[in-house]
């Protein structure tokens, strides 16, 4: 069978179940929401109704199960799905739906068809919790719409965190009440960033864009009604140029910056005052209103020091509090950040730099460096995500050639991502207990279209779930499975990249 991920355990059986107009559903209670997203998936290809009943599918409560763990069981005269929670039998309903005809996934009806499940035992549970990916929406924008499609092929790989990287130098993507200007002037910026070494049309166009506190809401309630939770970063306290364009008093210089118009880590930073300090508690509040979720990013990645080194009053707080270097003064900093979120009952996350200065136990480690970064937080007692950029950054490239599209980093193929094995080597077992998940990340410097994040993000994505989700390993077998899978993805209209070669783009 051909469903990505991989299930943990699958027996085939003999025949198939056959769904027609008068194929009832039926749900316990307390697993509504997935009887409710398996209808509404299904209803438009297929035409079905799936009236409440029993008699046809079924969503049962089963004992003794993980909270995404499903057990799936398919006869010639029944489909059941057993979980303990919601989102085992949103999992269950989800690999339903890949187990019949790739046209399932489509918005609309194509004629008339039999709509069969092949008969099956399938037992499953994911390998991680932290099944993640980061779209950058700061570099480029990305509009509500695309956002929420993104979170339907999220959720059909069964990942579940969706890390939204909102604020950077290059724009500032979150309505916060209290400082309005903060996407007023830092959503907007005046032309492309250079660098479209092959995207010529677009240099020296304004680009720009923001979600209001209504989209984050409805962006959120839909995210949760597909078991993602929406994870908010606001970067802090470099790449924050675009902040400190909407409010110049937040910068070191004291001269007005425009929001940042070319890629790269920028020298930029927020300064050290109690001032500065007091405004990014105001925004992390409204964050705090906006994203229910337990997990909230601060950032912490690519700081220059040169701005604090050259500054006066950096210099005198670095004197007045006894601090040995910039450094110090960046986790002294940050700190307010993670104890404030600490003590509102949140996990806050931060890249893996924060290390350097010393970190407080609590804060959760987002290694992107690579499998010592991760090792180092995980011996230092800290919680990881992992998230190397050798194997899950998609915006690197995924084959040299001068037809794919601008690249960042080096080569990423479909079977590095596929082989990728979230635990760095030599972990004790505790250590390795450490170790949340992972996550792949779409950074959008050269990403500027929902058409090119599909390109980057597929099939790597389908790679990558089946690495957090079963951590099989058997390439071959997941490209004759991805043979299908690609068929649904045409369904879903995601513009993946084919396996023979580049879209001309
Ligand atoms: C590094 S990963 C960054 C991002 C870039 C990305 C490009 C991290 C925490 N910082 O700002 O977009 O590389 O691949």
């Amino acid at each position: 069978m051909t469903t990505i991920p991989a299930p943990s355990r699958l027996v085939p059986a003999g025949g198939h179940f056959v769904l027609t107009a008068a194929t009832r559903l039926t749900a316990d209670a307390r697993l509504g929401r997935a009887a409710a997203w398996l209808r509404e998936a299904l209803g438009p290809a297929t035409g079905l109704p799936l009236p409440e009943g029993p008699g046809g599918i079924e969503l049962r409560l089963g004992e003794g199960l993980g909270p995404e763990e499903y057990r799936l069981t398919v006869t010639t005269e029944s489909v059941l799905i057993e979980a303990a929670a919601p989102a085992g039998a949103f999992y269950g309903a989800q690999t339903l739906r890949q187990l019949l005809d790739p046209a399932a996934f489509r918005a609309g009806r194509t004629g008339d068809r039999t709509w069969s499940v092949p008969a099956v035992r399938i037992a499953d549970a994911p390998r991680y919790a932290w099944r993640g990916c980061l779209i950058d929406v700061a570099r480029h924008f990305l509009a509500k719409n695309d956002l929420l499609r993104y979170i339907d092929l999220l959720a059909a790989h069964k990942l579940n965190v969706l890390h939204l990287h909102l604020t950077d130098d290059q724009g500032w993507r979150l309505e916060i009440r209290k400082y309005p200007k903060l996407t007023e002037v830092g959503a907007w910026r005046r032309e492309s960033p250079r660098g479209h070494v092959r995207h010529g049309l677009l240099d020296g166009r304004p680009h720009g864009g923001f979600y209001s506190q209504d989209d984050i809401r409805e962006i959120v309630s839909y995210a949760a009604d597909r078991f993602v939770t929406v994870v908010p970063e606001i970067d802090l306290p470099g790449h924050t140029q675009a902040a400190i364009a909407a409010y110049p008093e937040l910068g070191n210089l004291g001269t007005p910056l425009d929001v940042r118009t070319e890629w790269g880590v920028g020298e930029n930073v927020i300064n050290v005052s109690d001032e500065t300090i007091a405004f990014f508690l105001d925004v992390l509040e409204e964050v705090l209103e906006l994203f229910p979720g337990e997990y909230v990013c601060v950032g912490g990645d690519e700081v220059p020091k040169t701005q604090w080194n050259d500054s006066l009053p950096a210099k005198e707080r670095m004197r007045e509090l006894g601090l040995r270097d910039a450094e110090e003064l960046q986790s002294w900093l940050m700190r307010h950040f993670t104890d404030y979120l600490l003590a509102r009952g949140r996990k806050p996350l931060g890249w893996d730099e924060l290390l350097e200065g010393g970190l407080p136990a609590g804060v959760t480690v987002a290694a992107w460096r690579g499998d010592r970064c991760a090792a180092l937080a995980a011996r230092a007692g800290h919680d990881v995500v992992v998230s190397p950029f050798a194997e899950t950054y998609l915006d690197f490239r995924q084959a040299d050639g001068d037809q794919e599209p601008v690249p960042i980093g080096s080569v990423t193929s479909l079977g590095a991502v596929h082989a990728f094995d979230p635990v760095p080597a030599g972990l004790t077992e505790n250590e390795r207990g450490r170790i949340l998940g992972a996550q792949a990340a779409l950074w959008t410097e050269h990403i500027d279209s929902p058409r090119l994040l599909d390109y980057m993000a597929f099939p790597r994505l389908a790679a990558f779930a089946e690495a957090v989700w079963s951590g099989r390993r058997d390439f071959e077998d997941f490209l004759t499975r991805l043979a299908t899978h690609e068929k649904r993805l045409d369904a879903l209209g995601v513009e993946y990249r084919p396996a023979g070669g580049p879209h001309p783009w």
